[in-house]
This record gives structure tokens, C-alpha cells and sequence, in this order.
């Protein structure tokens, strides 16, 4: 076992020079802040952060080697069933990693339960570790005031959670609202539930563009929530048509956008639609997004829709979702407003305006 004592500004750079210097399994021992004056005549106080640390890597490797033992046992049992051995031994060592990862955050045994919570309901550990060094940061400045459960940390994560919904209109001219996002995430029904709440809730003038002229019954989807509502729906082809549309409805207060299903892969796509949305004075982009999606394809679009320059996030298939952990990681990593959540296939009823307190119900219940 090596032990290493850092002494640093904060306790995120301390912890950061453990790491750097004994790894990823290093597990925090102690931690202690050490005060100071910092000039002669006892004005000034300041302060220093000592962690002690230890990475031990026996201990790791014994871990792993057990999770391996039960999981190669458990397939001379059941020859035959693979798909569900590799899902254990994959869960036994995530599992053995999360309890490391936790203890390295100087995580008490009452604390731990809460971080795994967190990590089975989909949150990211990289985000779950910075919540958590967050609560670290607020005891030393606090202290003595320490930790006490799930609810204090849901109320530092509900302050990393940005709403920003319902859409405003403005007070002259058409507020142009733009969903953009990968096929099949709701796009179309979602514009039909918007619609449906500025139009028949509200009473406002609506109008809906599809841009949409790629996929075949597209543009007939919108037509006939359109024609529902008795709101008009153009079809824009290219840049000039969408600049004709947009001139039309000067007297409209939402205009709202819909795009293309076109493949999150095809790379000129985003160029294009930025073209064409570009004739417009100005748009709200609403990136859609399922909340039953692989996390990996989210990071993708986030990444692809990027160049458009994305307003708001927009969840959709709530109801289909099991675990909400995405939301959140979501809202850390890209600090992008939610505007709205969709919660099931009726129109209008099935959305809401996105609340912070929801995304942490979600994600702890
Ligand atoms: N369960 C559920 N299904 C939804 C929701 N929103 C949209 N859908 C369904 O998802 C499918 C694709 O929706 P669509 O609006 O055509 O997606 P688009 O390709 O992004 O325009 C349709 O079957 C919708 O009924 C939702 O909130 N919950
Ligand atoms: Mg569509």
C-alpha cells in the first residue's frame, strides 16, 4: 500500500494531485483544513487543504479477481447462457469500480447507498463524483456541518438542473421556434402539442413550417394536426421558399419549425438546415431529444446539432424511460435550458413545461 499526503488551495486540486499521482483507485484516508494568518498582525485568515490518500493496488486486484472467480463459475453452471454471464461479471466489477470510486471521494458508509443510487438510475460517475466533491467543498466551508442524506444532495443537484420553458412570445412580431433532432424522437407530435397549447389554449396566431421533405408522409403527418387545429402548414424546400413563408406570417406570434428525420450521421445536414434557418431574422433551436436514447447517441446529436446553436433541450418519451440519470448528466455537462418533457403519444395533453423538481424526482425515485 503507498500513502501520500497532498497539501493544496482546494480540495479539488488537492484531489486532483491524488489522483494524478496514485491513480484513479486511490482512496482518500483523511482530509483536513489547516488555517492560517496570513499577515503578521492577525488581520487576514486563510486556509490550506491536506488529504491524506492511499491507492492499494492488491486490494484492487483482489476485488476484480474475485468478481471474475464467481462469474467464471457461474458459466461452467449454465453453459449456454452467455449473453447473461457477461451482464453479471460486467455488473460484479462495475459494481466493485463504483465502491472504489466512492470510497476514493472519502464517501462514509452512510454515503455510499446514496452514490450507487445515483449510478443505477443512469447518472454518469464522473458527474455523480463532481456532485459529491461539491458536498465536500460545502462541509469544509461549513464545518461541522456535515452531510446528511439524499436530500441535501438532491438540493445541490436541483441547482445544476436549468428550466427555462414555456416558450415566451415576443411582444412584435412572429417568435420563430425551431425542434430539431434525430428521427423519430417526437419532433412532429411535439409541434402538434405546442400548437395545440399556443392555438387552442391560448388563443394565439399560429402557423407551422415543415422542412421536413426528405421522409415520405412527413409533411402529410403535420398537414393533418394542422388542419385539426385550423392553423396553417406550409412545406419549405429550401432557403428562398422558407424566407417567402416567414414574410407571410409576419402577423403570426409563433411560428413553429419543423426538420427534417434525417440520420444524426449525415454530417452536412446541420450545414444546411443552418443555411436555410438563416433567412429567418431570428429562431429559438429546441433540440429534441428521447429519453429512452442511448446515452451515447445524445452526446452525438449534442455534438452534431452544435453549429446551430442550441437554445433549449427537449425531453421526450418520458413515460417510456426507466432510469433519468441522462437528464441530468445532460444538464451538467451542457448547461442547455430545458424548455419542455413529453410524457406520452396523446395530443395535446401529453407534455409538460420542464421543472427543475422533476428531473430530481426522476432521478431518485
Ligand atoms: N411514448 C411516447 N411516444 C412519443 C412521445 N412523443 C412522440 N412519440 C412517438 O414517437 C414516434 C415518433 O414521433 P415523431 O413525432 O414522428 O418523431 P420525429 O421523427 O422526430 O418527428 C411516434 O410514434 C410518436 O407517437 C412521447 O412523449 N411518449
Ligand atoms: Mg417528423
Amino acid at each position: 500500500m503507498r500513502i501520500k499526503k497532498v497539501i493544496a488551495n482546494s480540495y479539488g486540486e488537492a484531489l486532483g494531485r491524488v489522483k494524478s499521482e496514485l491513480g484513479e483507485n486511490a482512496m482518500v484516508l483523511s482530509t483536513r483544513s489547516i488555517k492560517f494568518n496570513k499577515d503578521q498582525d492577525g488581520g487576514q485568515c486563510s486556509s490550506l487543504v491536506e488529504i491524506t490518500a492511499a491507492v492499494d493496488n492488491d486490494f484492487h486486484r483482489e476485488t476484480v479477481a474475485v468478481a471474475e472467480k464467481i462469474s467464471s463459475e457461474r458459466e461452467w453452471m449454465s453453459v449456454g447462457n452467455g449473453g447473461e454471464i457477461r451482464e453479471l461479471r460486467t455488473m460484479i466489477a462495475s459494481l466493485l469500480t463504483q465502491t472504489d470510486k466512492a470510497k476514493s471521494l472519502g464517501l462514509n458508509e452512510a454515503l455510499l447507498p446514496v452514490y450507487e443510487k445515483l449510478i443505477s438510475h443512469g447518472v454518469d460517475d464522473r458527474v455523480a463524483t463532481r456532485m459529491f466533491e461539491a458536498i465536500h467543498l460545502r462541509e469544509q466551508r461549513e464545518e461541522g456541518d456535515s452531510f446528511m442524506g439524499e436530500s441535501d444532495l438532491a438540493a445541490i443537484m436541483k441547482g445544476a438542473v436549468k428550466c427555462e420553458g414555456p416558450i415566451r412570445l415576443e411582444s412584435a412580431g412572429p417568435k420563430v421556434v425551431v425542434l430539431v433532432g434525430p428521427t423519430g424522437a417526437g419532433k412532429t407530435t411535439t409541434i402538434a402539442k405546442l400548437a395545440a397549447r399556443f392555438a387552442l389554449q391560448q388563443k394565439k396566431k399560429v402557423a407551422l413550417v415543415s422542412l421536413d421533405t426528405y421522409r415520405m408522409g412527413a409533411w402529410e403527418q403535420l398537414e393533418s394536426y394542422g388542419e385539426l387545429m385550423q392553423v396553417p402548414v406550409s412545406l419549405a424546400a429550401d432557403r428562398n421558399e422558407f424566407a417567402r413563408i416567414m414574410q407571410e406570417h409576419q402577423d403570426k406570434d409563433v411560428v413553429l419549425v419543423d426538420t427534417m428525420g434525417k440520420s444524426h450521421r449525415d454530417l452536412d445536414y446541420c450545414k444546411r438546415l443552418k443555411q436555410v434557418l438563416e433567412a429567418a431574422p431570428q429562431v429559438e433551436v429546441h433540440l429534441v431529444q428521447s429519453a429512452t436514447a442511448q446515452e451515447s447517441v445524445v452526446t452525438e446529436c449534442f455534438k452534431q446539432f452544435a453549429p446551430l446553436g442550441i437554445d433549449r433541450v427537449l425531453f421526450t418519451k418520458l413515460d417510456e424511460a426507466v432510469h433519468f440519470g441522462l437528464l441530468f448528466n445532460c444538464s451538467v455537462r451542457y448547461r442547455i435550458p430545458f424548455s419542455y418533457f413529453t410524457t406520452g403519444q396523446s395530443v395535446p395533453e401529453d407534455i409538460e413545461v420542464a421543472a427543475q423538481d422533476k428531473v430530481i424526482r426522476l432521478i431518485f425515485n
